[in-house]
């Protein structure tokens, strides 16, 4: 079970790639690095509206050149692959979009039931500066250092029953978000908290974990500067 992995401390990093940029013809070097630098699952997804062709291929290609699971990141329930492992079912709490709430949830629903997919879902929290995803899901963004605002959200998600927290600053995000907002969450949570967006340097990386979180996920690095994967990795894991 891939969120009993999170959970415990068996999946601490993951990798995000982006359909847009990675298809399966040009998948392999970066499938290559990932599998090197020991991250331990890969996220498929964008902040566009990616084709259920562009997600399938990508799956299919990762799959092929590696064991580790991949978990669906949906910019909409067209999004999907039935090859992957499992889902972030996610519900953009500070989106002023009923669709990105609870909408694009509905549509997805009773396909996933009936798939044997995992479905983990997750409140999917976007802070400042939020990049393309803050822009295209309508957050109300949640600044950087707003303990208050991200502890509301938290405990709304909690209670509401979610199985999980993902607090995000956006793909490309120059800064990530402040480790002191993930400490007071994850202080006061009993779900895992996963963190994002703008994590380049094992020093976040170690930072975020440090201050609670369960993993971390990183995008842009494996793109542009795929030795750096590594040493996130190696530094999450000493
Ligand atoms: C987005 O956290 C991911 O959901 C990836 O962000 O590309 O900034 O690493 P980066």
């Amino acid at each position: 079970m891939i969120l009993e992995n999170i959970k415990y401390g068996r999946i601490r990093h993951l990798t995000l790639l982006d359909p847009e940029k990675n298809g399966p013809d040009n998948v392999e070097g970066v499938v290559e690095f990932i599998n090197r630098s020991g991250s331990d699952a890969i996220m498929v997804g964008g902040s566009t509206n990616t084709g259920p062709k562009a997600v399938d291929d990508l799956v299919g290609g990762i799959k092929r050149l590696t064991k580790k699971p991949v978990i669906l990141f949906p910019s909409s329930p067209e999004a999907f692959s039935p090859r992957a492992d499992a889902i972030f079912y996610l519900s953009l709490l500070n989106s002023s979009s009923l669709k990105y709430v609870v909408g694009y949830q509905v549509q997805s629903a009773r396909l996933l039931k009936k798939s044997r997919m995992e479905v983990i879902s997750v409140a999917y929290l976007v802070f400042e500066p939020g990049m393309t995803v803050g822009k295209v899901g309508g957050a109300q963004l949640i600044g950087r250092k707003d303990i208050e605002t991200a502890l509301d959200y938290a405990a709304a998600a909690e209670l509401i029953g979610f199985h999980a927290i993902y607090m995000e600053a956006g793909s490309g995000a120059p800064q990530s978000i402040d480790p002191s907002v993930v400490k007071a969450v994850c202080e006061d949570m009993t779900i895992p908290v996963i963190v994002g967006g703008g994590i380049r340097d094992p020093d976040t990386a170690k930072k975020m974990l440090k201050s609670g979180a369960a993993a971390v996920v990183t995008g842009t690095v494996a793109e542009k500067d795929p030795a750096i994967l590594g040493n996130i990795v190696s530094a999450i894991k000493t």
